[in-house]
C-alpha cells in the first residue's frame, strides 16, 4: 500500500470524492512538459486535444513516466490499493481567452468499468485557476446514483460527444485551482466540469485514469498499462508502450482505441436510455 496520503486525506476523498492540491513535479518540470506538448502541437499542426485522448500516454514515453511518478502513484495507491493499472489518459488544453468548456459529467457513465475503484489524477502544466477554467467538482456526487447524460455535440464542449448532466446546481460546485506541477484527484463517479478560460495564458493539464487491478471491463476485452504492484487478475491485456515520441505502433493503437471509445460510449448511453424508459 502506498504511503502517499494521510488518513485524514483518505477520509476526505471517500466522503467528498475529490482531493487537492497535491504536489507532483516542480514548476520548472511542468514548464518543460508543457513545452513538449506545445512542440508536438507546432510540429503536428493540431491542438493536443484532437488526438491525445483516452490513451494519450501512448504518444510519449515521458507521459508514461509521469503516469508512474511516485508522488501521484502513491496517492492513488492510498485510495485504491497497491496494484494499479492505467486505464487511460487525456490531455486537456484551453487557449488564452478560450470560450470552450467541459460540461458536467461523470467519467463512469462512459468508461465501462466495474467496480468503480477508479481515480483520476489531473496534473496542471500551466496555472489552473478560477480565471483560466480549472476543474470543478460536485462534492459527494460519487456516492449518488449513476446519472444520465444528454449528448449535446456542442462545438465548444471539449468532450467528444458534448455529454452533459442537466440540472446541476453550480452553487454547489467546488473549484480545484492548481499551480503548475500540482495535481488533484477525483473519483470516477464524481461529477465534474470546467468553465471557459478567461485568462491570458493557456490552461493545460494531463488527466490520468487509474484503476485497481481487480476492476473488469464491461465492454469486452481491453488493454491497460501496468503502473504499480502486480496484476494477479489478468483482466486487461497490455497497452503497447511507446519506445519513442509518436511511436507509429502505439499511435496507430491510440487512434483505433479513440475511435472505439466513441462508439462504445454511444452504446452505453443508448442502453441506459432504454433501461430508463423500460423502468
Ligand atoms: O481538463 C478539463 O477541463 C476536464 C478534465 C476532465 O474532464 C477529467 O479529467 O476527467
Amino acid at each position: 500500500m502506498g504511503s502517499g496520503l494521510t488518513q485524514q486525506q483518505i477520509d476526505f476523498f471517500q466522503t467528498s470524492g475529490y482531493l487537492f492540491p497535491l504536489n507532483a513535479i516542480s514548476s520548472t518540470e511542468a514548464a518543460t512538459l508543457r513545452g513538449r506538448i506545445e512542440t508536438y502541437e507546432a510540429q503536428s499542426g493540431e491542438e493536443v486535444n484532437k488526438r491525445l485522448k483516452i490513451k494519450a500516454h501512448l504518444a510519449f514515453p515521458w507521459m508514461c513516466e509521469l503516469a508512474r511518478h511516485p508522488a501521484i502513484v502513491e496517492a492513488v495507491q492510498s485510495l485504491i490499493g497497491s496494484d494499479v493499472l492505467l486505464f487511460g489518459s487525456s490531455a486537456f488544453a484551453k487557449n488564452a481567452r478560450d470560450i470552450r468548456f467541459v460540461s458536467w459529467h461523470q467519467d463512469s457513465a462512459y468508461y465501462g468499468l466495474d467496480p468503480h475503484d477508479c481515480v483520476t489524477a489531473w496534473i496542471a502544466l500551466s496555472p489552473a485557476t478560477s480565471e483560466s477554467g480549472c476543474l470543478r467538482v460536485l462534492p459527494g456526487s460519487h456516492r449518488g446514483p449513476d446519472l444520465v447524460h444528454e449528448e449535446t455535440y456542442d462545438a465548444n464542449n471539449l468532450l467528444a460527444r458534448g455529454q452533459s448532466l442537466q440540472g446541476i446546481d453550480d452553487n454547489l460546485a467546488v473549484e480545484m485551482p492548481l499551480e503548475p506541477g500540482q495535481f488533484s484527484l477525483h473519483h470516477e463517479r464524481t461529477a465534474h466540469d470546467s468553465l471557459p478560460n478567461r485568462s491570458d495564458d493557456r490552461r493545460i493539464g494531463v488527466a490520468f485514469f487509474y484503476m485497481a487491478a481487480h476492476v473488469r471491463s464491461t465492454l469486452g476485452p481491453r488493454s491497460a498499462m501496468p503502473v504499480a504492484g502486480v496484476d494477479a487478475y489478468g483482466h486487461w491485456s497490455r497497452d503497447p508502450e511507446p519506445r519513442t515520441d509518436l511511436d507509429p505502433v502505439s499511435m496507430e493503437y491510440l487512434d483505433s482505441i479513440w475511435a472505439r471509445y466513441r462508439d462504445q460510449a454511444a452504446t452505453i448511453q443508448a442502453a441506459r436510455r432504454a433501461d430508463q424508459s423500460a423502468a
